[in-house]
């Protein structure tokens, strides 16, 4: 149901989560929704972006902190519709030692308070590799009834090699893994199918 053209033919709608902490208020429903969580800088944003083919849909920036709010892209209408969503970035300068700490209050608001949450797509610097962190969030993410796959993201700045064992690694652990280099366009085919096969399962 949704084409290979579906980003780039679709009507867009921007908008955007208000307010603070959990008196935050979200928009109505917005058919599926997919979310994009993970460290800073860690490519949320371009990922969206190379994903839709809009260069310059959600803000990216050299400098951690680029995206501060909940920024929701509504794709297509009616039974057609999917929604991305851009969440801030957390704990770049120094890993705060309790989860709750780390993801902030309308965060977690947003990611328990969404019926149509199909998925938290949860982003991991290749260059970096899975952390304890990454692991508590999945767990975190699973126990709140989420489905949360792990991208990989700048795959472009890691070897083939090293990055094929990484993947073997950690599907070896049973987590679902994507790699992806939002620059190159690398893996972006097979990310797409995915959000489509969980908006479809929405359905
Ligand atoms: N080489 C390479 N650089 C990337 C890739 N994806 C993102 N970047 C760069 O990483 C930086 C951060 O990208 P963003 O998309 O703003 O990261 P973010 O996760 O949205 O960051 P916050 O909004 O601060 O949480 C930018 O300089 C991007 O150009 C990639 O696949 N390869
Ligand atoms: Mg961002």
């Amino acid at each position: 149901m949704f084409g290979s053209k579906f980003f780039s033919a679709s009507p867009l709608a921007k908008t955007k989560a208000v307010g603070k902490g959990t008196t935050v208020s979200l928009p109505e429903d917005l058919g599926p929704e997919l979310a994009f969580i993970g460290r800073s800088n860690v490519g949320k944003s371009s990922l969206i972006n190379a994903l839709t083919g809009r260069k310059k849909l959600a803000v990216t920036s050299k400098t951690p902190g680029a995206t501060r709010g909940i920024h929701f892209f509504t794709f297509g209408e009616g039974k057609q519709q999917l929604t991305l969503v851009d969440l801030p970035g957390y704990g770049f300068a120094k890993l705060p030692k309790h989860l709750a700490e780390k993801l902030s209050a309308r965060v977690s608001y947003y990611l328990t308070h969404r019926p149509k949450l199909q998925a938290v797509y949860v982003l991991i610097d290749a260059r970096r590799g899975l952390k304890e962190i990454d692991v508590d969030l999945i767990d975190y993410l699973e126990e709140q009834g989420l489905k949360a796959p792990v991208v990989l993201t700048k795959c472009d700045k890691v070897k083939p090699n090293p990055l094929q064992k990484m993947v073997k690694e950690m599907e070896a652990q049973n987590f679902e893994v994507f790699t992806s280099a939002a620059l190159a366009g690398d893996g972006l085919n097979e990310l797409r199918a995915d959000i489509f096969r969980r908006a479809e399962d929405a359905k």
